[in-house]
């Protein structure tokens, strides 16, 4: 550890820069909160907010000899996911903001949101975040500042960003250049989801969320920031805000590839960043080392690879379904020092969720005794949020200030039919076609309909923050002279067969697919199987020799249904058309090779 003393960056009220204090004049004008407090980012900081929670009733502490440091938020039964139809895209110009977003003009936006802010912070405390997305003193790390009234989004965005004197100094620093900071606003209101909206003013690097704590509509580091606006930053800039995990997987020759995988929203991103191997891949000398699993920025380096970074510090991440036998790490890494949010607790106070283990629950996430017929006991889209580093496979590379080359980028989805374990796209621009033609069957991670097949480009639908057509022209300007871009795949892990039961066994199994991916990558193996999708690998290419896995179940995993694919390319088309005159050429007719 440092032991040079944190440096005083800033008064403990206020900042050097008046930008930043006239910022947060105004919006205490207008929301009229009882007291400010400016956050250092401190252990003692953190410690008050939690012992204040507690007070409060609105934090829970859990058992602390089982998970010491460890506490339950109980949200509001409407409050427990992303709201994408309350999600705005506020440019100047309609079509900026995309098919792919809703939007509504930013005076209109902003008129609406001051109404629902004015007054909102009395009897609260107005708490100014100062955050850095990425390393602190990575270049390729950005900051903001996030003012909120939630003691809540507070310790959460302590966890999940390097927040505190370090980001305000930089904030100050970067100011001082002329350089702006992310604005983020956010007010808990009523909690009122007809009094509910998240507002982004990309032009203008802002956000306004109102009427919700929830993780992705609250902690605006996350995906207000990361994503949509950094998506739209990325675009102007020359680089790429991506939904993705980064994981380094390091092979028995000893090379570490950094791998780059595109999931919708629970569908397993977290699980794979901490993938442990089988034991027999254990013994060969296979390891996979955790950079991010949800948010990754890449920019293109000097070498013309694509070096990445994860900008987030913490994980945001599932519990239901989180096991010993699904991820080990992660069961680890929030046995202490982690905020659970809608959990289950069982009657001796530890936290539980569907998919833990056999045990009873005795009260369920909203507080009453467990009783099967009010469903689930923990709710499905229930969360632990953690500092990165506490994961035993966390990579320390995600300090690194310059990121980690990236070798392979990987899409994929929740396909219960017709899509294979995994495939290889071409080149570039098949891959950024294969990537924009993803579908997904919906999960409880956002309000809706869940198990629905939507088209999901990227893993970005809900958080590319401008037009999807400029989004993907943007992708395939990455493929110029000299450039040397990593290969892309497409994986389904969800494959089911005609019982309802997944062919694939998954989670730590998944390290065979990387295997391929990583001989096609270092060129051990020539080609893969050419098909109509791309190139697949050969049955001797994947080694599958320690799984049970029928015959047939192989062959509708590794196979090809070549009239049903020719629907789905049909389909993929026509939804690709709806992005009309800013598709790039390529992208809308049924084969770009
Ligand atoms: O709710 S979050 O957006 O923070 C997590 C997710 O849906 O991916
Ligand atoms: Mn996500």
């Amino acid at each position: 550890m440092n032991a040079v003393p944190r440096p005083q960056a800033s008064p403990a009220h206020g900042s050097r820069l008046a930008a930043l204090n006239d910022w947060v004049a105004e919006v205490a004008a207008l929301t009229r909160p009882d007291a400010i407090h400016w956050c250092d980012g401190s252990d003692a900081e953190y410690a008050s907010l939690l012992e204040g929670m507690v007070a409060e009733g609105t934090l829970l502490p859990l058992n602390q000899q089982t998970h010491p440091g460890c506490y339950l938020h109980r949200s509001d039964p409407d409050d427990v996911a992303r709201v994408e139809h309350l999600t705005f895209v506020c440019t100047r110009e309609r079509d900026d903001a995309g098919p792919n977003n809703h939007w509504m003009p930013p005076a209109d936006a902003h008129a609406k949101m001051d109404a629902l802010f004015d007054g909102c912070m009395r009897g609260r405390t107005l708490y100014v975040v100062p955050y850095c997305m990425g390393p602190i003193d990575s270049p390729l790390a950005r900051c903001g500042v996030e003012i909120t009234d939630s003691p809540y989004v507070v310790a959460n965005m302590r966890l999940m960003t390097r927040m505190g004197v370090d980001a305000l100094s930089r904030i100050e620093r970067e100011g001082a250049d002329g350089k702006v900071f992310v604005r983020g606003l956010h007010s808990t209101g009523e909690l009122d989801p007809e009094r509910r909206f998240i507002m982004h003013f990309p032009e203008d690097l802002a956000i306004k969320s109102f009427g919700s704590g929830y993780g992705g509509n609250a902690l605006l580091g996350k995906k207000c920031h990361a994503l949509r606006l950094a998506s739209w930053q990325a675009r102007q800039e020359g680089w790429l805000a991506e939904h993705m995990l980064i994981l380094g997987l390091e092979t028995p020759a000893g090379d570490t590839h950094y791998i780059a995988a595109a999931f919708p929203s629970a569908c397993g991103k977290t699980n794979l960043a901490m993938l442990i191997p089988p034991a027999s891949y254990r013994a060969k000398g296979w390891k996979v080392t955790t950079v991010g699993d949800d948010i990754c920025w890449m920019h293109p380096g000097e070498d013309g690879r694509l070096w990445a970074i994860n900008p987030e510090a913490g994980y945001f991440g599932v519990a239901p379904g989180t096991s010993a036998k699904t991820n080990p790490n992660a069961l680890a890494m929030i046995q202490r020092d982690t905020i659970y949010t809608n959990v289950a607790v069982t009657d001796d106070n530890q936290p539980w969720w569907e998919g833990l283990d056999d045990r009873v629950p005795a009260f369920d996430w909203q507080g009453r005794p467990f009783d099967p017929a009010n469903g689930p006991a923990a709710h499905p889209n229930a969360r632990f949020t953690v500092r990165a580093r506490q994961c035993p496979s966390w990579s320390p590379r995600a300090e690194d200030p310059q990121g980690v080359p990236i070798s392979a980028i990987v899409f994929g989805g929740r396909r219960s039919t017709l899509v294979p374990l995994v495939f290889e796209a071409r080149d570039w621009t098949h891959g950024v076609q294969v990537g924009a033609s993803m579908g997904s069957e919906t999960t409880a991670a956002a309000t809706g309909a869940v198990g629905v097949m939507r088209r999901d480009p990227m893993a970005m639908k809900p958080f590319c923050g401008y037009h999807f057509g400029d989004y993907f022209a943007h992708w395939l300007s990455f493929d110029k002279p000299g450039a040397k871009l990593p290969k892309i795949f497409h994986v389904n892990w969800f494959r089911k067969g005609e019982d309802g039961k997944f062919l694939w066994p998954g989670f730590g199994e998944n390290i065979r697919v990387l295997e391929w991916m990583v001989a096609r990558v270092d060129g051990s193996v020539v080609s893969g199987e050419d098909s109509d999708i791309g190139l697949l690998p050969t049955r001797t290419q994947l080694d599958l020799d320690d799984i049970a896995l029928a015959t047939e179940d192989l062959d509708r995993l590794l196979g090809i249904e070549h009239d049903a694919w020719a629907v789905e390319r049909d389909a993929a088309v026509a939804d690709l058309n709806a992005y009309g005159v800013r598709l790039p050429v390529g992208l809308g007719s049924s084969d770009p090779a």
